[in-house]
């Protein structure tokens, strides 16, 4: 066989092999154990990156080695193919958005081919088809149907001069990207799923996810955000409007309150603006500003007093109103009651606007807060509270909000700081939402026998604003409950709504008669789930969130879409992110072509864990490169040099060089199927086999018997390499006189008598020094290995003339005589 290792050849003829072979389609078989192995599907922008490469090796090399392994692997691909870019380039370049996207898709298509992954083409989808955005159609259908989607006013980014709404990426330094106009917000009714009917099932989920990384999950508690507290209202002072209500998770800081402060947006503000012309041209700046919950803290704290007042529920004292920035009004009530000595934000704002202040909780029952630079934000003891005096923090907790609620003042409440999730964008490429305003009957969901709505596609834009707007042929349309003409929404999906439910999909993409069938059920849920640190919160959220919807709706069974989850790391050159603007990028093609698919693989396999960032080396990639080199030509001088021989041990006795190699050989098998089933460690499963590939190389064959136990060492490493570099495998594995194909082969199986020793290797230290090796027999007793070690000359040179005081022995490890 040939001697040289020729990449391409062997890329090209292993892909042709799989094509024809249709290898990686997979069948529902009830009879075998399933596996679903899903990498997060990309965006078509047009060119694979080394990041998307990282994502898909890692599915590939799990999904390969669980197939081998007896799995029935589902391992599927598609699209996530709506979205800004392909508008962005259609203006750029006068194409239509779906051109742009479908030849985009034809490119990287072929990208994912050439590295080998091992994808059911078959069920490839592209969300920006209608066969597939039509079933989340009908969903929405349902989930309005069922109370789960509602129409609210929310506020958008609008470019005064474009006459568009603008994404928030669009935005840059508050002015527009395309107009550099300054950006307005305004009003306009918008979509919203009902996410936070789930807030408690979407949290109380996470504690039984322990395929899960903590990280992730914590991320996701902490954005859910739940928080338990109390909600009660003040009377206001000579005004007989509403009175004004408040959510504090601190009650017992209630005897502290010295002013209550309200968002710009309360509506309570309105009276308070009518006298007050100077308040007016506040509240305005701050709600031209949109403050994201994250600023909060750091937020430089403004406000003004409205000059309206309230009574203190207990004491009836007098308390200034306030409006300050640092309120939000989509939180909670919209209004605080303020605790400048127990609230950081409160004590900052007090402070700037010399607002009085009144401690309530001391660490103990001597000793005063500290409150000369910052608020006392720690447990403690009430003071100063009248009848709630000297209760612990924790009681008052309890015993304040009890008396609130038998004075129906008010009552306990759990919050959740989760929104409801917009999903209306005015964009042009998405999915369009499927509902019909109507003059008399309002809001018509579009009749099912309509859907899908279709997208018009073949249209290039010509200014910034949706093309759908623009299109009377696809808004205008008659009333499906009256007949009179009525109007089609043009706003279209945010794009989160495709990757929430394309998994399970994948289980039936070619089914047009309903969303999914018996067929999602036998796959669902995905069994290992790998993608981006980035999508942490929202991408898995709201799959999440569609997942438990779907469950209700009776159609996949489990509670959870993803088993178990792995985020990748980041892809770095000289320690920072690879990116277009700093030049630092590194294009997988240009080494796919000079290295071969398979280099690259292992490299990245090789470089680093998965979950840690991996940093780009030329001289890494070499090195992959020359190991596969050495590989090809020990496995073809060896088979040319031997033949082919069959690997059969029963009736041979081996001598010890013959019994370690075979050790060797088995314990790599062990380590390298506990590195890829349960640790996914690659890196060190492939440095296992560079050992092992090394003793191999070394080992001189003298008689029959050293062929066969080469060749079961070279047959074991072929396919332990398989599911990292698939293409070298197929080719070598062949060569090694078998029929079927690397990937339909078994795993190879540990032989527990090769495992065994009947030797051991004894360190022996004098005075901690290590001085020799002894190799023992295993059932040796330890006052025989003593004096075997004491008999060995180099430690004899050692004591000699010296007192022995002590012998340390540690199993059957280490011997340490301490002399002096
Ligand atoms: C009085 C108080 C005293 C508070 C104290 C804290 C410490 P979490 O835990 O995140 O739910 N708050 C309530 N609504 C708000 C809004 N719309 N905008 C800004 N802040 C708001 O936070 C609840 C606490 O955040 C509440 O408890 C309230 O301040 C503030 F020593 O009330 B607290
Ligand atoms: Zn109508």
């Amino acid at each position: 066989m040939e001697e040289q290792y020729h990449p391409q050849q062997i890329e090209s003829q292993t892909q042709t092999y799989w094509e024809k072979s249709h290898s990686f389609a997979v069948k529902e078989d009830p009879k075998k154990p399933k596996f679903y192995c899903l990498s997060m599907f990309p965006y078509p922008s047009g060119y694979l990156h080394v990041g998307h490469v990282r994502n898909y090796t890692i599915g590939d090399v799990i999904a390969r080695f669980q197939r081998m392994q007896g799995m029935n692997v589902l391992h599927p691909i598609g699209w996530d193919a709506f979205g800004l870019p392909a508008e962005n380039a259609a203006l750029k370049h006068q194409v239509p958005p779906s051109e742009w996207t479908y030849s985009n898709i034809a490119h990287m298509r072929n990208q994912l081919k050439s590295l080998g992954f091992c994808f059911d083409w078959d069920r490839e989808i592209a969300t920006c088809d209608a066969s597939y955005y039509r079933w989340e159609q009908w969903l929405f259908i349902k989930m309005y149907e069922k109370g789960l989607v509602y129409k609210k006013d929310s506020v958008v980014n609008w470019d005064p001069v474009d006459q568009t709404v603008l994404a928030n990426e669009q935005v840059i330094d508050g002015k527009g990207w395309r107009s550099g106009a300054k950006v307005e917000r305004r009003s306009i009714p918008q979509w919203f799923l009902k996410i936070t009917d789930y807030a408690e099932e979407l949290l109380q989920s996470l504690d039984h996810m322990p395929g899960w990384p903590e990280q992730v999950r914590t991320m996701q508690r902490n954005w859910i955000g739940r928080s338990e507290g109390v909600s009660f209202s003040f009377k206001l002072d000579h005004l007989n409007g509403d009175p004004l209500t408040v959510y504090t998770t601190r009650i017992d800081t209630l005897m502290g309150v010295t002013y209550l402060a309200i968002a710009p947006q309360h509506p309570l503000v309105n009276v308070a603006v009518e006298q007050n012309p100077e308040l007016k041209t506040f509240v305005e700046a701050c709600r031209n500003i949109k403050v994201a919950e994250a600023e909060l803290a750091t937020l430089e704290k403004e406000g003004r007093a409205t000059g309206l007042y309230a009574i203190h529920p207990i004491t009836q004292e007098k308390l200034p109103i306030w409006v300050a920035n640092y309120v939000l009004m989509e939180y909670g009530s919209g209004a605080v009651m303020a605790v400048p000595a127990h609230d950081q934000r409160d004590y900052e704002f007090a402070k700037k606007y010399q607002l009085p202040s009144k401690a309530v909780i001391r660490p103990d029952k001597e000793t005063q807060p500290d409150l000369s630079e910052n608020a006392y934000l720690g447990d403690g003891y009430l003071f100063n509270s009248g009848e709630f005096d000297n209760l612990s923090t924790r009681d008052a907790l309890t015993k304040i909000a009890e008396y609130l609620e038998n004075k129906s003042i008010g009552q306990r409440q759990v919050n959740y700081r989760l929104r409801d999730w917009g999903v209306s964008r005015q964009r042009y490429w998405g999915a369009p939402i499927p509902m019909i305003q109507c003059p008399s009957c309002g809001t018509v969901p579009v009749p099912e026998k309509d859907l899908p709505v279709v997208l018009p596609t073949g249209v290039t834009p010509s200014g910034a604003s949706s093309i759908l707007m623009q299109m009377p042929e696809f808004y205008e349309v008659n009333c499906p409950s009256c007949g009179q003409k009525a109007r089609r929404e043009t706003d279209t999906f945010d794009t989160f709504m495709e990757s929430s439910w394309y998994y399970l999909r994948y289980a039936c993409p070619d089914q047009n008669q309903k969303m999914f069938d018996e067929r999602t059920q036998y796959w669902a849920p995905v069994d290992q789930y790998i993608g981006g640190i980035e999508h942490a919160i929202l991408h898995l959220l709201y799959a999440r969130f569609f997942h438990k919807v779907i469950r209700d709706f009776g159609l996949v069974k489990s509670d959870e879409p993803f088993t178990n989850l792995l985020t990748q790391g980041m892809v770095l050159k000289d320690g920072s992110k690879m990116s277009k603007s700093k030049g630092n990028t590194v294009d997988p093609q240009t080494l796919i072509e000079s290295y071969g698919a398979d280099t690259v693989r292992l490299f990245i396999m090789f470089a680093a864990p998965p979950e840690q960032s991996l940093e780009w080396s030329d001289t890494g990639v070499e090195g992959a490169f020359r190991f596969l080199k050495r590989f090809w030509r020990l496995c073809s001088a060896h088979i040319n040099e031997n033949g082919l021989l069959s690997l059969s041990f029963a009736d041979v006795t081996l001598n010890e060089k013959q019994k370690d190699l075979r050790r060797l050989t088995h314990e790599t098998i062990s380590k390298v199927t506990d590195d890829l089933k349960r640790r996914y460690t690659f890196n060190t499963a492939i440095a296992a086999m560079m050992e092992l590939t090394n003793a191999v190389a070394a080992y001189n064959i003298e008689n029959e018997t050293d062929k066969v136990i080469k060749q079961e060492a070279f047959e074991a490493l072929v396919l332990m390499l398989a599911p990292m570099v698939p293409h070298i495998s197929h080719v070598l594995w062949k060569a090694f006189g078998h029929d079927e194909a690397v990937l339909d082969a078994v795993w190879p199986t540990i032989d527990e008598n090769a495992l065994k020793r009947d030797q051991i290797t004894l360190v022996v230290q004098v005075n901690g020094k290590m001085r020799a090796n002894l190799s023992l027999p295993i059932d040796v007793t330890k006052e025989a290995a003593e004096q075997a070690a004491l008999n060995h000359e180099a430690v004899i040179r050692h004591v000699e003339g010296k007192t022995i005081r002590k012998i340390i022995t540690v199993g059957q490890k280490l011997i340490n005589i301490v002399v002096g």
